[in-house]
C-alpha cells in the first residue's frame, strides 16, 4: 500500500508552531519525528465509497442522535445531518459563526449539501462531513493511521523551516493562489481567484517539497491529538482522554485550514495553525489523510 499515492516523510527534528500569528499556535519548540509514509492527498470521496461499499461502514452524521447525549440540543436538531456551509448575502458579524453554518439533515460525505445533492462530479475531491471516529475507521480498514498534529506539521512544511506556508513565506508565488483559500470578504464575497468556490479536486495546486498536494487549504485535515489552548499546555494522554467540563465534547486538532479560510478572518492555511474540533462534528470543509509508521523507507 505504501508508495501507492504515499510520500515518504524522513525522520528528523523540525521546529513546530509559530510566534507571528494566533495564541494556540505557541512557542516554537523543536519536535523529534520518526519516519513516516504519509497520503499525498487527502483521502477522497472516491477512496471513501469503496471504504464504504467494502464495509457497509455508516457515518456518524448519517447515524440518528441520542437526546441523552445532547441535553440542550433543540429536539428538532436531533436528526441525521451535518453542517454545511452557505455564504451570506452580505457582511455579517464575523464572531456569530451561525450566519454562515447551517445544521442540514441528511447532509453527509455523499450528499455534501443535503438531500438533492451529490458527488457524481466530486470523486476527486476530498471527502467531508466526517467526524474524527469515521477517520479512524477508514484508516484502520485501509491498515494506517490518523497522523499525530507534530507528523502533519513536520510532512505539511514539506522539509522548509520556519516558514509561514507549505511552499514558503509568500501568500502567493507569482501572483498564483497557490492552494485552495478563500480570496475576498469572508463570508459572502468570494472572488474566487484560485477557481474555486468549494472543495477542489486533489492535485489541483503545486506539491510541496515532499510531494503532498493540498495541505494547505481545500479541506481541514483530522488528527489522532487531543487539542490543547497552546503547545506549552501538556497534551492528555491518549489513554485517558482529555480534560474537559462536564458535558463538553472533546476536541481533536484539526489543520492546514481549508478553502473558507480567508486571510481576513481566518489566516489559518499554514502548517502551524491549529484548530480544536469536537470529534463528533462534521461538516463540508472538513477530511483526512492517513499515514503509515509500519513501512520501512523507500
Ligand atoms: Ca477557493
Amino acid at each position: 500500500m505504501t508508495g501507492d499515492g504515499m510520500a515518504w516523510v524522513p525522520p528528523g527534528r523540525f521546529a513546530m508552531g509559530s510566534e507571528d500569528f494566533y495564541p494556540e499556535e505557541r512557542p516554537v519548540h523543536a519536535v523529534e519525528v520518526g519516519g513516516f509514509w504519509i497520503d499525498r492527498d487527502p483521502v477522497t470521496v472516491r477512496e471513501f465509497r469503496r471504504f464504504v461499499k467494502a464495509t457497509s461502514y455508516v457515518t456518524v452524521a448519517e447515524r440518528p442522535l441520542d437526546p441523552a447525549q445532547y441535553p440542550d440540543a433543540d429536539p428538532n436538531l436531533l436528526v441525521p445531518g451535518s453542517l454545511v456551509f452557505r455564504p451570506t448575502r452580505g457582511p455579517v458579524d464575523l464572531r456569530d459563526y451561525r450566519s454562515w453554518w447551517n445544521y442540514v439533515p441528511d447532509a453527509c460525505w455523499h450528499s455534501p449539501e443535503g438531500p438533492g445533492t451529490d458527488t457524481y462530479t466530486r470523486g476527486r475531491h476530498p471527502v467531508t462531513h466526517i467526524a474524527h471516529e469515521d477517520a479512524a475507521a477508514y484508516a484502520a480498514w485501509a491498515g494506517k493511521a490518523l497522523p499525530t498534529e507534530a507528523e502533519w506539521e513536520r510532512a505539511a512544511r514539506g522539509g522548509i523551516e520556519r516558514a509561514t506556508y507549505a511552499w514558503g513565506d509568500e501568500p502567493a508565488p507569482g501572483g498564483r493562489p497557490a492552494a485552495n483559500t478563500w480570496q475576498g470578504e469572508f463570508p459572502w464575497q468570494n472572488t474566487l481567484e484560485d477557481g474555486y468556490a468549494g472543495t477542489s479536486p486533489v492535485g489541483s495546486f503545486p506539491p510541496n517539497g515532499y510531494g503532498l498536494h493540498d495541505v494547505c487549504g481545500n479541506v481541514w485535515e483530522w488528527t489522532a491529538d487531543w487539542f490543547t489552548s497552546d503547545h506549552d499546555d501538556p497534551a492528555p494522554s491518549p489513554c485517558c482522554g482529555p480534560e474537559r467540563a462536564p458535558g463538553e465534547i472533546p476536541r481533536r486538532v484539526i489543520k492546514g485550514g481549508s478553502h473558507l479560510c480567508a486571510p481576513s478572518y481566518c489566516l489559518r492555511y499554514r502548517p502551524a495553525a491549529r484548530q480544536g474540533e469536537a470529534i463528533d462534528t462534521s461538516t463540508s470543509h472538513i477530511g483526512f489523510r492517513c499515514v503509515d509508521r509500519t513501512a520501512a523507507a523507500a
